[in-house]
């Protein structure tokens, strides 16, 4: 497994049409403009700031359309992704993808997968993401993308990259989850997918879940991919998002959590997305994501121990 000591590039997807609410492409800038490069090289880390990837603007989509709203634009700026990310990859460095919506990870895991023969997937989120044409509710793309990485949906969906089949169900640990539509349960079941609930979460501790999700990935996968949707968090204290779902994960079981997955040293990519900063509030949610980036790179495991209040709170 690799470790995680190494230059980070940080790429911002902007990418606010695999929904229906402006502002999540606005996440990027609000979480550069809070400080990240500077916490980020705080921590020793040589980083670099890549920018944003250019994003179709013009939403496409007509309200009456029930299955895949928006689908030329996502599908042109995820193979812009792919291609990026991958570069990062083969270049040696951690990628920490900024969105923008969930449908960017159709982009970053088509670059990530294509380096890795399994890669590990820690998908963390109140939602699954596990609808397709089929079964959405909504036709939202943002409801699609952990589907499409394993090969199902359409097929200018699960082919970006130039290869189908990104994330094996086996590989995957689903963190936070309490909001599933008919077929994503189907489908839990069916491939036996590994998901903890935030009731789950509650119930046997943050450090518990961690602790198994590193044995299980770290024993089957050569590389972990963390997708970090910032609606697990609970709404209340993270408001900054599209699709908010009661009961979620507390923010500080979540600072743990990544601490957690810091010391695991399994973590070789991460995203930060769904971060909406028109719905936010007193910055909260950027202020988080900017805190779970920092824990995530050892702001708080390093302080652990020598009586050093964690960095929970951004300067
Ligand atoms: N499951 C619902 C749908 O498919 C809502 C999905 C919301 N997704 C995100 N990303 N916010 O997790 O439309
Ligand atoms: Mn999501
Ligand atoms: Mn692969
Ligand atoms: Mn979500």
């Amino acid at each position: 497994m690799k470790k995680m000591r190494k230059g980070i590039s940080v790429i911002g997807v902007p990418m606010w049409l695999g929904q229906t609410r402006f502002g999540a492409n606005l996440g990027p800038d609000a979480i550069r403009a809070a400080g990240l490069v500077t916490r980020l090289k705080g921590l020793a880390y040589r980083v670099s700031d890549e920018g944003n990837i250019a994003v179709g603007t013009k939403a496409p989509y007509k309200r009456q359309d029930k299955t895949l709203k928006n689908l030329q634009p996502i599908v042109a700026a995820s193979e812009k992704v792919a291609a990026k990310v991958s570069r990062t990859v083969a270049a040696g460095r951690f990628p920490l993808i900024l969105g923008g919506d969930h449908s960017i990870a159709i982009g970053t895991l088509a670059g990530i997968s294509r380096h890795y023969a399994n890669l590990g997937v820690i998908w963390y989120d109140a939602h699954g993401d596990l609808n397709t044409p089929e079964t959405t509710p909504s036709g939202n793309i943002h409801g699609m993308p952990l589907a499409a990485s394993m090969g199902l949906g359409h097929p200018a969906l699960t082919g970006i990259g130039g290869y189908v089949g990104k994330v094996k169900a086996e590989n995957l640990v689903m963190i936070g989850i309490r909001d599933l539509d008919p077929g994503e349960r189907l489908l839990i079941a069916e491939r036996k997918i590994r998901v903890y609930t935030a009731d789950d979460v509650s119930r046997l501790g943050i450090a518990q879940v961690i602790a198994e999700t590193v044995d299980y990935l770290s024993a089957r996968c050569d590389g972990v991919h963390l997708s970090f949707d910032l609606d697990g968090i609970d709404p209340l204290e993270v408001p900054g998002v599209g699709t908010p779902v009661a009961g979620g994960i507390s923010y500080s079981d979540s600072l743990a959590a990544l601490a957690l997955l810091h010391r695991s040293g399994i973590i070789t990519s991460a995203e930060l997305v769904e971060v909406n900063p028109l719905l936010d509030r007193e910055d909260r949610t950027v202020s988080a994501a900017l805190a779970l980036a920092g824990a995530l790179f050892g702001e708080v495991a390093d302080s652990e121990g020598i009586c050093q209040p964690a960095a929970a709170t951004p300067s």
